[in-house]
């Protein structure tokens, strides 16, 4: 699909700013995927959709992760995770599209994973350094990302689980899991 007709598709599902929040996805992932060496067409395929369900009702999410038989332990975590497997789905269902590993990174793009695919850690950090953004911490968060991925990855991790803790929210075990596979590995 060219990105053009992409990017009207996934309009129809967003508002303004989350719209143009995936257009800050796409050129950050798009720098990057330059830098590290992938697939500049897959990249912005998976950032185009990554936030797709995210504004999907919580009844609807629900019945799919129940119905699609996604793991159920989602649904007794804040339902903010949800638009990610969710989206996977949906895009392959509504979308029509089928590559394994543009899925995975959108599946994937708010918890991470262990052994997450150079596409997914991409979407991933870009996720949260696009330009739109800013958190305490995300100029660093950008700088690393020109260095080096995976620290910048890690860097992610740790604010988000830092922010998570502040507001007393419970981590989801993929957020956790992915921050101890990395650490360990480093
Ligand atoms: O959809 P975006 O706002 O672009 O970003 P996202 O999909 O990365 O994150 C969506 C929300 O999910 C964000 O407010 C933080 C929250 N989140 C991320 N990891 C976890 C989490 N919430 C809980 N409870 N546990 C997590 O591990
Ligand atoms: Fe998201
Ligand atoms: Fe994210
Ligand atoms: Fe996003």
């Amino acid at each position: 699909m060219e990105r053009k007709d992409a990017l009207e598709v996934v309009k129809r599902q967003l508002t303004d700013h989350r719209y143009t929040h995936t257009l800050g996805v796409m050129e950050t992932a798009i720098i990057l995927a330059e830098k590290y060496g992938e697939d500049v067409k897959k990249v912005e395929q998976a950032a185009i959709f990554h936030d797709y369900a995210k504004f999907r009702n919580k009844d609807e999410m629900k019945k799919i992760i129940l119905e699609q038989k996604m793991p159920q332990i989602l649904l007794q975590y804040n339902s903010e995770l949800w638009h990610a497997p969710v989206g996977a789905y949906l895009v392959k269902k509504e979308v029509g599209i089928e590559d394994a590993d543009v899925l995975n990174a959108i599946k994937y793009h708010t918890s991470g994973r262990v052994n997450m695919s150079l596409l997914e850690k991409i979407i991933y950090v870009a996720d949260y350094i696009e330009p739109g953004r800013h958190f305490p911490g995300v100029e660093e968060v950008r700088e690393l990302a020109r260095q080096e991925l995976n620290s910048a990855l890690i860097k992610t991790l740790q604010n988000t689980i830092t922010f998570l803790l502040k507001k007393n929210q419970a981590i989801y075990p993929d957020t956790i899991e992915t921050y101890n596979s990395l650490v360990l590995k480093h």
